[in-house]
Parts: structure tokens; sequence; C-alpha cells
């Protein structure tokens, strides 16, 4: 991989982690209303995964999706009205945190039903198929959602039917408050999808470079031989399940013992210590980075509400 292209998956990493920190200082000031589920300490899945894709492939999310919105090049400004319910969001501030849709960026949402986004994936490789492109659908989801019927149906049809889907489970070890081991019959989520006779892998999911190759193997697959894929990409969210979260269930040793794997932390060490990242280059980074999230501010905070009649456009009935 390019030099470049490293500095530029550090420099996204970093976005959504500074994007984060202060959606939640917007939400704890009464700007941002409604659910905030914070991406913070999951950064390398979003940008090793959705960096491997080409710009006409898809992206699904589940609730958690701001990182991968980023990821994927939607608009910080929009992105941060969206939170904030702004005509000008991404989603003209009719979803919320948890439904960013981009279609300028083939990224289908922003799903608030645990599961929902995997069965319209499998709805999506159908179509390619059918268009007969080489292109792919990336759907990402938590550990929770494999306890839903819409797994099994998902993965039963992109198995059958040879669709072009990557489903990549983010298993930050939690929904909610409840560990996986307490909802889950065997804790090795990758394995569950081995019966539908899917390729499986497990990946460290605070390591990017290592989200990277599996996204790349997983792509390669995918455009030639039409062939699914089930990730598990292990990871841990610093903060709360939301924002609302008193946080309870787990320890604060459990929470620093995470932390020391910091992903974003550990891929600038790496970069330092082999010289790809300079002192300055961090340096230029972080000022670009601060300026782009108080310009994402701004703009919120100086959009406008959709008008009333607004709530009737963009409705199916
Ligand atoms: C079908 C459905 N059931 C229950 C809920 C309530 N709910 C919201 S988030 C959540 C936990 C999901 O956890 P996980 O999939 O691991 O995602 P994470 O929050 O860890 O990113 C639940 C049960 C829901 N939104 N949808
Ligand atoms: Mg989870």
């Amino acid at each position: 991989m390019e030099k470049q292209d490293k500095i530029e998956m550090y420099r996204q990493m970093l976005l959504i982690r500074k994007f984060e920190e202060k959606a939640g200082e917007m939400y704890t000031q009464g700007k941002v209303g409604g659910f905030l589920h914070l991406y913070i300490g999951q950064e390398a899945v979003a940008v090793g995964f959705i960096s491997a894709l080409r710009p006409d492939d898809y992206v699904i999310g589940a609730y958690r999706e701001h990182g991968q919105a980023l990821a994927r090049g939607v608009d910080p400004k929009r992105v941060m009205a969206e939170l904030f319910g702004k005509s000008t969001g991404v989603s003209r501030g009719k979803g919320g945190s948890m439904h960013m849709f981009d279609v300028e960026r083939n990224f289908l949402g922003g799903h608030g039903i645990v599961g929902g986004g995997m069965p319209l994936a499998a709805g999506m490789g159908f179509a390619i198929n059918y268009r007969e492109t080489d292109q792919v659908v990336m759907c990402f989801f938590g550990d929770g959602a494999v306890n839903e019927g819409a797994f099994h149906e998902a993965l039963n049809l992109v198995s059958l039917w040879n669709l072009p889907v990557i489903y990549v489970c983010e298993n930050n070890l939690y929904g909610m408050g409840t560990a996986v081991y307490r909802a889950s019959s065997f804790p090795e989520i990758f394995r569950r999808a081995q019966c539908y006779d899917l390729d499986t892998e497990s990946v460290d999911g605070m390591d990017v470079l290592a989200c990277r190759d599996a996204a790349d193997r997983a792509i390669r697959r995918a455009r030639k031989e039409k062939s699914p894929r089930f990730i598990e990409a292990i990871t841990y969210r610093f903060r709360g399940h939301s924002v609302a979260d008193p946080g309870t269930y787990r320890t604060k040793e459990e929470i620093g013992e995470w932390r020391k794997k910091d992903p974003i932390e550990q891929f600038r060490g790496q970069l330092e210590a082999d010289g790809t990242l300079t002192a300055e280059d961090i340096q230029r980074i972080e000022e670009e980075l601060d300026r782009v999230i108080q310009e994402a501010v701004e703009f919120a905070d100086s959009s406008e509400e959709l008008p009333v009649e607004g709530l009737y456009e963009d409705v199916y009935a």
C-alpha cells in the first residue's frame, strides 16, 4: 500500500474520533436531539473496510453508523447537520443519528432495527447480479444482530444465490448492556455463519491494516466469483451504548485494557516508527481536522430546520 493511502487512513480514523467527540459534546449542550450512538473505539473497522471499496460499490450500516458514513466520504457538515435535525443534513434532518443516507455515495443507511440492514444487503446483492455488474455490497452490523431471524434469512439467501455481499459483524462484545456470552449460544460469531456454507473469518478490529487486508480479500472474491463472505471484527466501544448509558455492566479495568489497544494510537505509533508520519504531518492533520469539525458545527448550527410542509416530502404512501 502507498504511503499516502496509509496517511489517509490515519486521517479518516482521526476525523471520525474528533467528529464523535464533538457530537457527544453537542448532545450535552442540547444541540442534538433523540438518540446518539458514538463509534469511538471502532474507527479501524469502518476505515479499514470501506477504504478498500470502489465508489460504485454499496455500503449499508446499522444505527452506529456516523463513522461508516464519514469513511465513505459523506460530508461531515451534512452528517453534523443531520444530528442537529437541520434541513441541510444528509437525510434532510428527518433521520437523525440512526438514519444517515447518501445516495450519491451509495451509502444506504443507517437502520434503527437491529439486523434490519442484512436482508436489504442481500437484495442489493441480488440487484447487482441481475444487472450483471461487478459491484459489491458491504453490510455492517453489531453482535446483537446475529440473534435476529433476519441474520439467518439473509445469510441463507446470499449463500444459496451467490450474491456479492460482504457481511461485517462489529463484535464490540456487548449489545446494549448484554455481553455476547450471555446472549449467544456460542460466542465465536463467525462460526455461526459457517452453517450457511459461507466463507468466514475473524479479524482484529483494532488493527486498521488487518481490517483492510480482510476487506481486500473478500472484495476480490466477491467481484470475480460472486462469492459472499462473513467477517467478524473484534472491537470495543470506548463509550456507552448511547449517550444515555450509565455503563454499570462493565468494569473500569476492562475499559482501560481495551483503551490500551486504541486503534488510532496503535496505527499512529506504527506509522511514526516506519517513518510514514512525521511530527509535522501529525500536527498538520490535527489542525486540519479541528477546522473541519469546527466548520461542521457552524454549518449545522446556522442551517435552517425543514419547514413543516417538508414532512410530506420523500414519503411513500
Ligand atoms: C429488532 C430490534 N430489537 C431490539 C432493538 C433495541 N436495541 C437497540 S440497540 C440494541 C443492541 C444491539 O447491539 P449490537 O448489535 O451489538 O450493536 P452495538 O450497539 O454494539 O453497535 C438493541 C437490542 C432494536 N433496535 N431492534
Ligand atoms: Mg455490540
